[in-house]
């Protein structure tokens, strides 16, 4: 059944009255709107279903965006000339940060951030470069929230050990009996385990520290002005403690790929080391100074390994059916993860030389 999107925007303290509703495509986890009032100078709103499947704990993700959002606010009302902006949850009439309807299904809104654009193929090198920049940023700026103001909003999110493990009990079990369709792909994964299997080593030692990362750093969760000057980080979502190894492999698998990420013709697919080397000179910009040397030394490397726990994501929802991400047809979460295992293969070509160009960035 299709939400009543007037009834439910009539929950949210907004200025002006509904007008009318686009949906956006974006992203594989909620749905999202664009809702417009007939208020002329307020820039609408920006509607999302909250996918409770994946978010079990909607106060407590909720309450990391408000924590977020405030100390962000809080900061950049200081720092004028960094020329960011940040998302403003709008609250309910009964002040609750998010709308449940009579269906159990859960709602929140933001101010729409109008006149910005993002990039799912990034352009040039200074796209790439302010891009970086940006996630630096964000980075710099949540440095000083205290980490026990957060709670993991999806526990585990970007453990390889655990992600590894419920790969294999999905071969085990075969849900939807598509096993034998991904030989080659089993055999990519076990050849590529230990080598991942050293972060999550470095991570349990303490040489890799926690600090609060965004941990879903699409490139096109960087918004841009018409200047192309990266404005503002959005889908706040899994804004918890982390690697900054996660927020910069992930930028560089979505990034610095030549191809989309579901590209069907796997020859599209590269690693674009002028986007990446201009990426990584953005983001080291803000970070490098206080990056550990194993932080350092695994940078290049986390283009890897960001890049394969996905493409597992995606090969382990495969094998149970699409139970996860939203697909568009049947082997929609294969041909993803082939993208990523493909990349991975061109990282690792490149991989001196991506190493080298984190080391003169620094
Ligand atoms: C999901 O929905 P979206 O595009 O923001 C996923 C990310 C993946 C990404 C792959 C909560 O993000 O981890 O990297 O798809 N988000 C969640 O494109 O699982
Ligand atoms: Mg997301």
């Amino acid at each position: 059944m299709k939400p009543d999107i007037k009834e439910i925007v009539s929950h949210f303290n907004i200025e002006g009255t509904f007008k009318e509703f686009e949906k956006i495509d974006t992203g594989h986890i909620n749905d999202s709107y664009r809702i417009m009032t007939n208020s002329t100078n307020h820039p609408g709103y920006f509607l999302q279903w909250i996918n409770t499947n994946i978010f079990k704990d909607v106060i407590g993700l909720m309450n990391n965006i408000s924590a977020v959002t405030s100390h962000l606010a809080e900061k950049l009302a200081k720092n004028a000339n960094l020329n960011f902006k940040v998302l403003e949850i709008i609250p309910c009439k009964d002040e609750k940060k998010y709308f449940r309807d009579e269906n159990g299904h859960c709602w929140r809104m933001y101010t729409f951030i109008d006149q910005m654009h993002g990039y799912d193929v990034v352009e040039n090198t200074k796209i790439a470069f302010e891009g970086g920049k940006a996630f630096g940023i964000f980075i710099s700026l949540l440095a000083d929230l205290p980490a026990d103001r957060l709670t993991e909003t999806i526990p585990d999110f970007h453990n390889m050990e655990k992600r590894l493990e419920t790969f294999v009990n999905s071969v085990k079990s075969n849900p939807a009996d598509r096993v034998k369709e991904i030989q080659e792909e089993i055999a990519f994964v076990k050849q590529q385990t230990e080598q991942m299997l050293t972060i999550p080593a470095l991570i349990k030692s303490g040489k890799l520290p926690m600090r609060i990362t965004h941990n879903d750093t699409k490139f096109n969760n960087i918004l841009f002005d018409n200047t192309n000057h990266a404005m503002c980080i959005v889908d706040l979502d899994t804004v918890m403690p982390g690697s900054v190894l996660f927020d910069f492999g992930d930028a560089i698998r979505t990034g610095a790929n030549t191809a989309a990420e579901d590209e069907k013709e796997l020859s599209k697919v590269d690693v674009n080391l002028p986007i990446y080397e201009a990426y990584t000179r953005g983001f080291l910009k803000n970070t490098g100074s206080a990056l550990t040397e194993a932080e350092i030394n695994n940078l290049a490397f986390s283009a890897r390994f960001m890049t394969f726990i996905i493409g597992l994501r995606f090969l382990t929802d495969f094998i149970d059916g699409d139970t996860y991400f939203r697909t568009a047809y049947p082997d929609h979460n294969l041909v993803r993860c082939r993208v990523q295992f493909r990349l991975i293969e061109a990282m690792e070509r490149n991989a001196e030389k991506m190493h080298e160009i984190v080391m003169h960035s620094i």
